[in-house]
């Protein structure tokens, strides 16, 4: 410890406490409890540990801070606001206002200084250790000076949720000793004392993950706090969790008890808390000129901070690449086309290829599956495992952790990294929670998602996904892409990895599927997102698909030609890319006068009337699938080309009749 801590330290404290009470009671709502119990230990680990910048909140090197209990997030925002990044004080007094910089719970992207964006409980926990992974993955492949240290204060509600079981399971087994873990330990949720329903021995379960554990009695003894985190970094070989017990609500009529959770208390109890606390109950958001230079001493040994890391990284011998991850640019792909001849491959398989062809192009690229490496193709040739002791290593595995795995994925994310991570797309409802997050955050990672339909087979109904793609469609901000064959494959991933501020998810197939022809079919196109495959410039009828079903599409195409009828089938690989296509590119790939359409899809019909209109009929399916060898769940079901070309023509007949939109039924 450099300096003793002194009376302008508790000053601080107090005012990053009633910074919080005034913007709560200014908003009418929001969160005091976390801030008033908390503040002391983030005051000690912003003001004396922190490597941070706030004039450059994206330095790659400054350690990084999640706030996991987003809730708490006016502690936060009075950390940014006070060692002065770019939040100005009215932007506090904007608290959770439309429009403001200081949205209800802590935003990435949105509020400078923001590492993650949190407030569904457990989130953080994955993101900070995918955050110290991508740290002592960087420090282990270009030297010690490239990694940074990631601190996350957590709550109750945090470790109550299962996902940062998972991530810190991970964390123990990965050794990961750049991470530090602030557990807020107040005894208090919203329904009332821990008791109700968290009576385990937390640290216990820390060490038990294979964690150092720490404890601070008393959460407002600075000197406890400072011993704990200088022990917490310095701890070698294992990640490091403090249980600091608080008061949760300190200073407040309600501390300790649930009512100082949340909510506006109004004015009165306002008063008393900032009384309490030393401070004149009539200034509001009241700043001591101390407290605020001893918080803005963070500019300047910021940048001093940050230039001795340019300097040090500058002499890296890898700093020209280290260089190239840190901008976010992705080289020119040189990925080889599929030939027309190739035996029949599953998409899975061929995005297996392709990142065995990518792995060494892109440098940022790292990634993983949640224990069905060899399913999901996920592993070039070449790739080390990321273990302990072989940090450079850039695959990861995961574990059977589908949850952590895609909270970790958006740490990693984060951190300038382009992960991907893979499971069976059924297992998207496990991995959910953090899949939004990546979209919400704007986070470019690549989701793969494998054995994407009853086309899976023996299986059965528990692994065969119905609703996932209508589930991911619905979700802004999230590219999803369903290749039909391994060309398309290619340019999907294209797609995925020249989406730098969005995530994108690959719905690849379990079964083998006829490679098309380059040389005949104009398969670039797919990342438009939709495109006429094959077909006649004026068709009768426009045949729809995606995935596997794009062949159904092609094979009907033929049994209709033969009936004398005229058709196109389109590719949509992606429903986003080609709703981001000019009208008129759209109205070239589904002529408006066309109104025969049959869509075919074996997922949950959901949506598909937006392509096939009032007039055309949806094959899909609105039911569980079966147990049985994917092509026969397939034919049981009604994905047979027969069908496809049954439909075509009664929506033909039909559709001279204008008699409005009828649905194809789920089973022939
Ligand atoms: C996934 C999720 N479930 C529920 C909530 C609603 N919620 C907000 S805070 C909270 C629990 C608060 O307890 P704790 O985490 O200990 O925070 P503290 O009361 O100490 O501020 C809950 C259930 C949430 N934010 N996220």
């Amino acid at each position: 410890m450099s300096r003793p801590y002194d009376d302008t330290d508790q000053l601080a404290i107090n005012t990053l406490r009633t910074l919080a009470v005034d913007a709560v009671e200014q908003a009418k709502s929001g969160h005091p409890g976390l801030p008033l119990g908390a503040a002391p230990m983030a005051h000690v680990l912003w003001t004396r540990y922190l490597r941070h910048n706030p004039a450059n909140p994206s330095w790659p090197g400054r350690d990084r801070f999640v706030l996991s209990a987003g809730h708490g997030c006016m502690l936060l925002y009075a950390l940014l606001h006070l060692t002065g990044y770019d939040l100005p004080l009215d932007e506090l007094k904007r608290f959770r206002q439309w429009g403001s910089l200081t949205p209800g719970h802590p935003e990435r992207g949105h509020t400078p200084g923001v590492e993650a964006t949190t407030g569904p409980l457990g989130q953080g926990t994955g993101n900070a250790v995918g955050m110290a992974i991508a740290g002592k993955h960087l420090a282990a492949r270009f030297g010690e000076a490239a990694g940074f240290r990631v601190f996350a204060l957590v709550s109750d509600g945090d470790l109550m949720e299962g996902v940062s079981g998972e991530a810190s399971s991970l964390a123990g087994h990965l050794a990961l000793d750049n991470l530090v873990f602030l557990y807020d330990d107040n005894h208090v949720t919203i329904d009332g004392d821990t008791q109700l329903a968290f009576t385990e021995d937390r640290a216990a379960r820390y060490a038990a993950y294979g964690w150092h554990t720490l404890t601070v009695e008393d959460g407002n003894d600075l000197d406890a706090l400072d011993a704990a985190i200088a022990e917490g970094i310095a701890h070698d070989g294992q990640p490091t969790f403090i249980s600091v017990k608080t008061i949760i609500g300190y200073g407040s009529v309600d501390a300790g008890t649930s009512r100082a959770h949340s909510d506006a208390r109004g004015p009165e109890q306002q008063a008393e808390t900032k009384r309490a606390l030393g401070f004149d109950p009539d200034k509001f958001f009241f700043i001591p000129d101390q407290v605020s230079a001893r918080y803005r001493e963070a500019l300047e040994t910021g940048a001093a901070e940050e230039a001795e890391w340019r300097r040090e990284t500058a002499r890296l011998p890898l700093a020209a690449e280290l260089g190239r991850i840190e901008s976010g640019d992705i080289p020119e792909l040189v990925i080889e086309p599929f030939d027309g001849d190739e035996k029949p491959m599953a998409t899975r398989a061929a995005s297996g290829k392709v990142i065995g062809q990518i792995a060494s192009q892109v440098p940022q690229l790292i990634g993983g599956s949640a224990d069905l490496t060899p399913s999901n193709n996920t592993k070039p040739e070449g790739w080390e495992d990321f273990q302990p002791g072989a940090y450079a290593g850039r695959y990861l595995r995961f574990g059977v952790r589908e949850h952590g795995m895609s909270a970790i994925s958006n740490g990693l994310a984060a951190s300038g990294l382009r992960p991907y991570a893979a499971t069976f797309f059924n297992f998207l409802d496990y991995a959910k929670p953090a899949v939004r997050l990546s979209a919400l955050s704007r986070l470019p990672v690549i989701w793969i998602y494998t054995h994407d339909s009853i086309g899976l087979g023996e299986d059965g109904p528990t692994h065969q996904p119905i609703e996932q793609l209508a589930t991911l469609r619905a979700t802004p901000d999230i590219c999803v892409f369903r290749p039909a064959d391994a060309n398309e494959t290619i340019a999907g991933w294209r797609v995925a990895l020249a989406r730098g501020d969005a995530p994108t998810a690959l719905i690849l197939s379990r079964q083998a599927l006829p490679v098309l022809d380059p040389e005949r079919y104009p398969l670039a196109d797919a990342a438009r997102g939709g495109y006429v495959l094959e077909g006649d410039p004026d068709p009768d009828v426009i045949l729809i698909g995606t995935g596997a079903e794009v062949h159904l599409a092609m094979e009907a195409r033929g049994l209709l030609r033969d009936r004398g009828v005229s058709s196109r089938v389109v590719s949509l690989p992606s429903w986003e890319l080609f709703e981001e296509q000019p009208v008129s590119y759209r109205n070239d790939v589904l002529p408006p006068e066309v109104a025969a359409r049959v869509s075919v899809e074996a997922a949950a019909t959901l949506g598909w009337e937006r392509y096939v209109g009032l007039h055309g009929r949806v094959i899909g399916l609105d039911r569980f699938g079966a147990s049985a060898p994917g092509t026969a769940a397939l034919e049981h079901l009604g994905f047979t080309s027969g069908r496809v070309a049954d439909e075509a023509e009664r929506v033909l007949q039909a559709s001279s009749i204008p008699s409005g939109g009828q649905r194809g039924e789920s089973e022939s």
